[in-house]
């Protein structure tokens, strides 16, 4: 199965694709406050590659559950910056977290390859259409509300199947805009609109969602239903973050969107090479 970003191409099955998180904003669940200087956001994207990371999402506008949203100025002073000199620096392929097309369209046009919609564009048309143009990477990410009341009381008959059907209806409407389905990247969207037990019901039917025929990105990495069940602070979430990587790859999942990327990387690999998929020497 292959999946294209501009000139970046994976064919899987292959070695899992590790996606470091880079939150350019002052209030992200995790890393917020941490890189709103660019000249610190861009070493610590260095510093994710030569951990091991493929993919860099440098996302400047936080979407944890009722989190401010921010104009479309801000967040370009906040993405760009750091867009253009990681482009320039790392062979990586540099993913932008955004629902703007705006945003979009100036990451793409400064080095970005990726476009990472966690609203899966059902408000601004536009999005798609660049990257279309670009012949740039989507990842097409399920949320039930939005961000601000997605958390009050999401309500699902059958989570796995309701995301599975979002996707293929999405799919469709991508492919009408001029995005191949060779560009994208189908996400189940742990948190976004989902209790703990949908979250859990979710990565426990990943085999149904990868059997789509599109490459899965996970992202739960350090996500709230970890402290739920564990009562742990997010940098004390790191070791059920890794067994939920290990789970989803043992399901067929093959990007993940990580904080601990050296760790996340290391039991990958690890893995690997105990299935022979990878070679130790
Ligand atoms: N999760 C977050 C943000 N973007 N994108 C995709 N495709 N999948 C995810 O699961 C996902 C995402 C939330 O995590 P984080 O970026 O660490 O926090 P915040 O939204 O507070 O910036």
């Amino acid at each position: 199965m292959e999946f294209t970003a501009r000139q970046h191409q994976w064919v899987f099955p292959r070695p899992a694709v590790v996606m470091g998180i880079l939150n350019v904003t002052p209030d992200s669940f995790s890393d917020g406050g941490c890189y709103l200087d660019p000249e610190r956001a861009v070493a610590r994207g260095e510093e994710l590659v030569a951990e091991g990371a493929e993919v860099i999402d440098i996302g400047g506008e936080s979407t944890r559950p009722g989190a401010a949203p921010v104009d479309e100025a801000e967040e370009l002073r906040r993405v760009i910056p750091v867009v253009r000199a990681l482009a320039a620096k790392t062979r990586a392929l540099i993913s932008v977290d955004t629902r703007k097309a705006g945003v979009a369209r100036a990451a793409l046009e400064a080095g970005a390859g990726l476009i990472n919609d966690i609203e899966a564009h059902r408000t601004d048309p536009e999005l798609w259409k660049a990257v279309a143009a670009a012949g740039a990477g989507y990842v097409l990410m399920h949320m039930q509300g939005t961000p601000g009341t997605m958390q009050v009381n999401p309500q699902y008959r059958d989570v796995v199947g309701e995301v599975a059907a979002f996707f293929e209806e999405r799919m469709r409407c991508l492919e009408h805009s001029g995005v191949q389905r060779e560009q994208v990247l189908l996400d189940p969207g742990i948190g976004f609109g989902k209790t703990l037990e949908h979250n859990l019901a979710l990565l426990r039917g990943l085999r149904v969602l990868s059997s789509a025929g599109r490459p899965i990105l996970l992202g739960v990495s350090r996500k709230s239903f970890i402290g739920r069940l564990f009562g742990a602070e997010p940098d004390q979430r790191t070791g059920a973050s890794v067994a939920c990587a290990l789970w989803a790859a043992d399901a067929g999942v093959g990007v993940f969107r990580v904080h601990d990327v050296a760790q996340t990387v290391q039991a990958l690999r690890m893995r690997e090479i105990l299935n022979h998929q990878t070679k130790t020497r």
